[in-house]
Formats: C-alpha cells, sequence, structure tokens
C-alpha cells in the first residue's frame, strides 16, 4: 500500500486507475501546503481529460516536439524554465534534474499570488536540491509589457531577459504576452487546441509527468551533438504540423476505443 501521498487514502499500487490517482493525492497534498492554488486543481482534471484522450501515453508527435525543445534549449542563450505550482507539486525532482542537465535555471512564476506559496514552492524545489533558483525575490521582480496578471512580474536574471522560455501548465494570455515580447516558447499542454499551444514555437501535447523524465532522456543523448546537428533537429520541427498530427492521432484513438467499448457492452 502506498499511503505516503495523502495520509487518509491507501493506494494499492495495483489499483487501476494507480498511477492517476497517485498524482490527483500530489495535488491535493500540493494544495495543503500552498504550493499548489485551489484553481490548480480544476487545472489538473482537465488535463486529465485530455490526457484520457491521448491514451495516457507521450504520443510520436510529442516526441518530435520535445527533441525540438531540447535541441533549442541547447542553442538557446539566456534559457530558462517557468514553474507554477501545479509544476512544483507534480514533478519538482524531475524538473531540478533537467534544469541540472542543461544548466537552465527555474523561475518560480505564479498566477494566483496568495500569500506563503513563493515560499512553500521554493522550498519543495529547494528539498528537491535547486540551486539555481529565480523568481524568489518580489523586490527584485520587474514588470513584462502586454500582461495585466500576476505572471507580469519576473525576473530580471531569468525571464525578462530570456530568449527561450519553457511554460509548462500556462494560461494563454502570458503566453500570448512572451511572444509580443519576443521570446520563444516552448509549451508543455494536454490540451492541443488552448491559446498557449497554439501561439508556442514549440508545443509538447504531453503529460508533465511523462514530458520531463523524456526531455532529461533526451538532453543526455543530445548534449553530445554538434550545433549543426542540433539547428538540424530544430529546423526540421513544424509546429502546426505537429499539432494537427496531435489532432489526428486523438481522432485515431477515439474511434478505436469506440470499437473496444462497443465489444465489451455486447459481451
Ligand atoms: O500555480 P499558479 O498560481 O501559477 O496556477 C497554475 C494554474 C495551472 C492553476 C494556472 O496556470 C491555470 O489556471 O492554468 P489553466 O489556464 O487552467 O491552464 C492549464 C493547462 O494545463 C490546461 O490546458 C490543462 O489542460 C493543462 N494541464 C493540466 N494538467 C497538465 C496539463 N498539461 C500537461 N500536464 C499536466 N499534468
Amino acid at each position: 500500500m502506498d499511503q505516503s501521498s495523502n495520509k487518509n487514502v491507501s493506494l494499492p499500487p495495483d489499483h487501476p486507475r494507480y498511477e492517476s490517482l497517485k498524482y490527483r493525492h500530489k495535488i491535493i497534498e500540493g494544495m495543503k501546503n500552498l504550493i499548489v492554488a485551489e484553481a490548480g486543481l480544476i487545472a489538473h482534471g482537465r488535463g486529465e481529460c485530455f490526457d484520457y484522450i491521448l491514451g495516457e501515453k507521450t504520443s510520436k508527435t510529442a516526441k518530435k516536439a520535445i527533441n525540438a525543445a531540447v535541441a533549442s534549449f541547447l542553442l538557446a542563450e539566456n534559457p530558462i524554465i517557468s514553474i507554477n505550482g501545479n509544476v512544483a507539486a507534480l514533478c519538482p525532482d524531475e524538473v531540478v534534474k533537467l534544469s541540472k542537465i542543461l544548466d537552465i535555471p527555474l523561475e518560480i512564476n505564479i498566477f494566483y499570488r496568495k500569500e506563503g506559496r513563493i515560499k512553500a514552492i521554493t522550498k519543495q524545489l529547494k528539498s528537491a536540491g535547486a540551486a539555481d533558483l529565480l523568481g524568489t525575490d518580489e523586490k527584485k521582480m520587474v514588470n513584462i509589457n502586454e500582461l495585466s496578471s500576476n505572471r507580469r512580474k519576473v525576473d530580471p536574471k531569468g525571464i525578462y531577459k530570456a530568449d527561450w522560455v519553457m511554460v509548462p501548465l500556462e494560461d494563454g494570455d502570458r503566453t500570448e504576452a512572451l511572444k509580443k515580447n519576443g521570446k520563444n516558447v516552448i509549451a508543455i499542454d494536454l490540451n492541443p487546441i488552448s491559446r498557449t499551444s497554439i501561439w508556442a514555437d514549440i508545443t509538447i501535447v504531453d503529460n508533465i509527468v511523462r514530458t520531463i523524465p523524456k526531455m532529461i532522456e533526451t538532453a543526455q543523448n543530445y548534449k553530445h551533438l554538434s550545433k549543426k546537428e542540433l539547428m538540424e533537429i530544430q529546423g526540421e520541427f513544424n509546429n502546426k504540423e505537429n499539432i494537427k498530427n496531435t489532432l489526428d492521432l486523438i481522432i485515431d484513438y477515439i474511434a478505436s476505443q469506440k470499437e473496444n467499448a462497443f465489444t465489451i457492452l455486447k459481451k
């Protein structure tokens, strides 16, 4: 029995929805510890819904986007990974590991600025081993243009001067603002037709809990490639095409599930 993630609920590892329940509990615990915003629970539920119709696996289109994202990060001059409450609750160890392998700082940037949240997220990332952590000192923050939400406050050493920004589980307004400020954006979003997905330069339509380990693996392989090879991987990627192909995969998956469901019902 895995009782670590929620003190009141036992999760038998052989439960058919074990993985999904495990991450739900991480989000719930994160909310109790101020890491996750209340709205983060709803955002997680929306993500689960999209993950379901993607077959809860990393698709070949997501893998293509991951390759392009890692190549772009290795070519970037000032890359940065933005961290919000959901990301900090779901995969703190993995984002810290990715940041170290790629030598890219993490910047905490949250939408819901409730008292104590930055501190709680900082603590979570520091216990996961984060060394290079930006966005922690309110006094040092500057505003980016084109944005009225709390996300406009960014670190001058991070998002403000970045050329490539990765924004997992993002709202559309900020992705649009980052683009208008001349940034290249990598999104991780299970919804392939969200405004974030459409605005981003590289859209990884996948669950972050699968994406980050795959990015780590890819980074370990790509670190040895030449600049020319990385530029080829980046240049071959077409985000619009990739999103269209992802939508086709969803349509195919639903069609296959329709057949399965009817076979089961007939029994
Ligand atoms: O911690 P804060 O204050 O910065 O707030 C974070 C949330 C997530 C609450 C905030 O950014 C928000 O409201 O986001 P949205 O507008 O709900 O968008 C979140 C997107 O992430 C949606 O398109 C979801 O489908 C998607 N999503 C949710 N869970 C996952 C995901 N994408 C990838 N992996 C997930 N696990």
